[in-house]
């Protein structure tokens, strides 16, 4: 795909993916240039800044323009974090000695970043910034939730207003480690959700153990139901990564998963994440 000026980004139709061209690099993005890549961002879901190599100092500043930027208590955080940087994330397989962790098959089903939050806390962006590419595999899969909600069948979409989705941090197996105190409360998110921004409807579709549940607290059936039912209807887009991509993803509006396939592979993406403060 051609990458498109951020002016044209912002008319252009809905794509997952798109790439904008930024003759300059990220940290001398000013603020009216912020503000349009963030309408961009509510527009398409991802987006693909090419070109834009980052150190972790970067990310993480670039980051800060867009919310908090979260920083996972020991219990919650992944194992690879980038030295010095708590809050960035080693994605991949690359420990920061050069050395390969073997066998890595991190986050390869559909999920959302951050549904163990509550509503209002759960708004989160990631900032993915390419730096190794495997030779084979390692390519990164979104699935667009508000098309996903827009082409449900009209009796799906009624049986699903008002239902809902626990998620317990407690089951949630990477989290294994956590001590009581580090644990959120258990969050119970609508199913049918606004965006905290546009307002545009999207599915949101965390596991659960408990399925999802109608108004009436029983039981409609498995968020894999309507997450393949909209894989198939709708496909996805597969970002296949080049050095130097930054991608922007805002986990209200897609899901998420890696696509695997690199073995042993050396793989890394740095990984930031973002809460975007909700008014209510
Ligand atoms: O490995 C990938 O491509 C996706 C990783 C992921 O889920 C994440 O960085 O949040
Ligand atoms: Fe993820």
């Amino acid at each position: 795909m051609t990458p498109v000026s951020l002016d044209s980004a912002l008319v252009e139709s809905r794509t997952l993916g798109l790439r904008v061209r930024w003759d300059r690099r990220i940290p001398d993005l000013d603020g009216t240039d912020l503000e349009k890549l963030k309408r961009a961002l509510e527009r398409h879901g991802v987006l693909c800044l090419p070109g834009q190599p980052v150190t972790p100092a970067e990310l993480y500043a670039f980051t800060g323009r867009w919310g908090s930027v979260i920083e996972l208590p020991p219990g919650l955080a992944l194992s690879n974090p980038e030295p010095g940087f708590p809050s960035i994330t080693r994605v991949g397989n690359l420990r920061p000695d050069g050395s390969i962790i073997p066998s890595v098959k991190f986050a390869e089903y559909w999920h959302h970043d951050g549904d163990f939050w509550s509503p209002g806390r759960n708004y989160i962006l990631n900032f993915l910034a390419s730096v190794q590419v495997p030779a084979v595999g390692g390519n990164t899969g979104f699935l667009d939730l508000r098309a996903a909600f827009e082409t449900l069948d009209p009796p799906v979409r009624s049986e699903l207003d008002g239902a809902y989705i626990w998620v317990r941090a407690s089951e949630i197996s990477d989290f294994k480690r956590a001590t009581p105190e580090e644990l959120p409360p258990d969050a119970q998110h609508p199913v049918l959700l606004p965006h905290p921004v546009s307002g545009r409807v999207a599915l949101y579709l965390p596991d659960s153990s408990s399925g999802i549940q109608r108004k009436d607290g029983s039981v409609w059936g498995t968020v894999e139901t309507l997450i393949d039912a909209a894989v198939q209807r709708l496909g996805i887009y597969e970002h296949v990564w080049t050095p130097g991509d930054l991608v922007l993803m805002d986990n209200l509006q897609v899901m998420h998963r890696g696509m695997g396939g690199y073995g042993d592979h050396p793989r890394l993406l740095y990984r930031c994440q973002a809460r975007v403060p909700v008014s209510r």
